[in-house]
């Protein structure tokens, strides 16, 4: 009787608290194979200290750096898609927690020696053959200065490509500047993932590893990535010139509607500069279509009018209609572009 009435109190705690009833913290994937199954090529010690005691760190200290925050109910692709802007703590370890789940799921005792199928079709359309692709990945890897990682990703285009990036970095994050994607294949190349049996010798584990990485494994995660949402979100992330005009819309529209019309009376050019821009640069491949084409040149009408209304001195009643209208142009285009908004 006393147990059900805690559980009832506790039921009660969780839902008064709302959307956090449905938060998970994160916590460290089921390893499929025992810690000596990738012998002679990886080292039982050295896969027992990566897995339970670097692994469960950065699951443990993300767990500590989202508590009570906004991210504590995101998965982990939204909380890194954003990484720049979360601070170092839970950029590190966010991408530490999802790189190594991806890494203990294309190793395997039984590795598939080569890539089948859809991957297969798609290496050598991208790569010309499986031995380029390890080479490019190989000299990445060895070519990391200090820790990092080495990535066969999915670009937003649908094409394979391989970079490698620094410290816990992905392709996911938007730290990763150009090289941005869905990753399916990474070689961690921090020395706690080879030193206890190769020391300072990183090409020798690079050749090694070759004989655990299952293509099988990368291969499903090739025909999943396709399909992934991230890409769109990255896609539309990384268009810079639509980022530009976002952000003078945001700090002159926002003011406005408090009262505070003297942003928009000062950057109504900035606004036109930026709507040019926007429409001279190519729109992303997947977002191409004759409305987005109409609103952003809408955009372009849109703000030279503005522009016109406040270099007449316009009385502010026209000029929140005018740059309410705009705002609502820029909407659809974001709209457009997202499946979730
Ligand atoms: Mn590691």
């Amino acid at each position: 009787m006393k147990s059900f009435k805690f559980s009832a109190l506790v039921v009660l705690i969780l839902i008064g608290t709302g959307l956090s009833v449905i938060a998970q913290p994160f916590y460290l994937p089921k390893l499929n194979y025992g810690y000596d199954a990738l012998e002679p090529y990886i080292d039982a010690q050295t896969m027992e200290i990566h897995y339970s005691k670097h692994h469960l760190g950065y699951v443990n200290n993300l767990n500590k750096a989202i508590k009570g925050t906004r991210a504590e109910n995101l998965s982990i692709e939204e909380i890194m898609v954003y990484a720049g802007r979360r601070g170092d703590a839970v950029r590190n370890n966010s991408g530490g927690h999802y790189n190594h789940s991806l890494f203990w799921s294309i190793l395997s005792p039984n590795a598939a020696k080569f890539p089948s199928g859809m991957l297969d079709d798609a290496i050598n359309m991208n790569f010309s053959s499986l031995d380029s692709l390890k080479r490019l990945l190989n000299s990445g890897a060895a070519t990391r200065f200090g820790s990092g990682w080495v990535w066969l990703y999915v670009t937003p285009e649908k094409k394979l490509a391989v970079c490698s990036t620094p410290n816990q970095d992905n392709p996911i994050m938007d730290v990763a500047g150009k090289n941005r994607g869905i990753p399916i294949l990474g070689i961690d190349v921090w020395e706690h993932a080879y030193y206890l049996k190769y020391q300072n010798k990183r090409g020798d584990y690079l050749n090694a590893i070759w004989n655990v990485l299952d293509w099988n494994a990368v291969g499903k995660r090739y025909e999943a990535a396709l399909n992934d949402p991230f890409l769109k979100v990255i896609e539309k992330d990384a268009w810079q010139e639509l980022k530009d005009f976002h952000m003078v819309m945001a700090q002159t529209f926002h003011p406005m509607e408090d009262g505070n019309f003297q942003p928009i009376r000062t950057r109504s050019a900035e606004m036109v500069e930026k709507a040019k821009l926007l429409a001279k640069a190519p729109v992303p491949t997947s977002f191409r279509s004759p409305e987005i084409t109409k609103a952003i040149n809408d955009l372009v009408e849109g703000s030279e009018m503005l522009d016109k209304l406040v270099k007449k001195g316009a009385k502010d009643s026209k000029i929140l209609k005018s740059l309410s209208g705009l705002h609502d142009t820029f909407h659809v285009i974001q709209g457009l572009c997202s499946d979730e908004h």
